[in-house]
């Protein structure tokens, strides 16, 4: 029993993953857009912040024409005059080509560099049929996740194959963070310098140390909330510590939840991030909580969410993208004698459940058994 269990989740991290790829991009393409009021930061490409290897301005953005500019060079390059906020963000770069259809020939590759680092965070190259339509600007997104205070550059790469004028790029934050000491409630515990601190003989256990802010701008779909926290001690037991939740305060209904034991600290005085992904409805109210058990020093840093997180992370050298750790023990579906389109139907469902969390592997086929 046991060693069925462990091939059905090694299957699950490599094998098993494949077969759902192709389902999970679709909703994960779709939810990288979206409309909020959040800050955004924005840097024309014909502006004085710009640099250029090839190409010129022209009215409202930098051009580069065929057989007239000079061909794979970077024909935008916008280094971040402020800090980027540390955490997920997201780059949006607006630009035209003249035609969409003539072949799909790659255009440009856009992409953010970390400059403290000289690490490409993410990238795109964009080809001629990803524009909807001829001479109108259009955005293209990438997501990447910024390390505290460094620099970055927003980079255009032109690969001479088109007529492309770039307009803009755009900066948006997908990180709202809430410091432990100052922007949320509390139940017990007091402030401590840089976080909100509860110790055993001291302060009341079995009450929220952290609660709120029930924030309402936090938008709709896939998110995922952190909770910064550390314990004085990481070995004496694997008592529970604290729970932490995210609650919806619209409805009161629980969207995640999980027990915080000692050992799931991995060193004692440092701050540790834990996560719960969780799904938000458009405009409810949220709040995040951290219930002290009253079994050990515990300090919040802060808490927060990153939205439009998804659990898929592809980084740019690798072939198939990397998912998060699957569950303990994997629901089997063995769909050998299905109909193809019974198979179908459950290998979508597994992408769409699997692509949060790994739970689902499928038998399609008798010759798996065979390993
Ligand atoms: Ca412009
Ligand atoms: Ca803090």
């Amino acid at each position: 029993m046991k060693t069925a269990m462990k091939i059905k989740v090694k299957r699950a991290t490599s094998l098993g993953i494949a077969f759902c790829l192709a389902v999970s991009m679709f909703t994960f393409q779709g939810t990288a857009a979206g409309e909020n009021t959040w800050p955004i930061v924005k840097y024309e490409a014909e502006g004085s912040l710009a640099s250029h290897a090839t190409g010129r301005p022209d009215g409202d953005g930098w051009l580069c024409q065929t057989s007239i500019d000079a061909e794979n060079a970077t024909m935008v390059n916008i280094p971040s005059p402020t800090i980027v906020p540390a955490g997920k963000n997201q780059a949006s770069y607006s630009i035209k080509v003249d035609n969409n259809t003539a072949n799909n020939s790659k255009i440009v590759r856009i992409d953010v560099n970390d400059v403290t680092t000289g690490t490409v965070l993410a990238w795109k190259d964009i080809t001629r049929r990803q524009f909807g339509a001829a001479s109108i600007y259009q955005t293209f997104t990438v997501d990447f996740t910024q390390i505290e205070g460094h620099a970055l550059e927003f980079r255009v790469y032109w690969y001479g194959t088109s007529y492309t004028k770039v307009d803009y790029v755009s900066v948006e934050t997908k990180t709202y963070k809430y410091e432990a000491e100052s922007a949320v409630s509390h139940n017990t515990g007091r402030p401590d310098g840089d976080g909100w601190l509860c110790q055993t003989g001291i302060d009341t256990p079995n009450l929220a140390m952290v609660y709120g802010p029930y924030v309402n701008n936090i938008p709709a779909g896939e998110n995922r909330a952190f909770f910064r926290m550390k314990v004085d001690n990481n070995t004496a037991d694997n008592n529970k510590i604290a729970t932490i939740d995210v609650r919806d305060a619209t409805t009161g209904a629980a969207l995640g939840s999980q027990d915080i034991t000692r050992k799931q600290f991995n060193v004692a005085s440092n701050y540790q991030t834990f996560y719960l992904s969780f799904t938000q409805t458009e405009g409810h109210s949220l709040e995040f909580r951290v219930f002290w058990s009253g079994a050990s020093y515990l300090k919040v840093d802060y808490v927060g969410v990153e939205a439009f997180y998804s659990s898929i992370d592809w980084p740019v050298d690798q072939y198939l993208p990397s998912f998060s750790a699957p569950v303990p023990c994997l629901d089997f579906m063995d769909v050998t004698n299905s109909s193809n389109e019974e198979k179908s139907l459950f290998t979508s469902l597994k992408g769409i459940v699997n692509k949060s969390k790994p739970r689902i592997y499928s038998c399609e086929n008798n010759y798996i058994d065979a390993n």
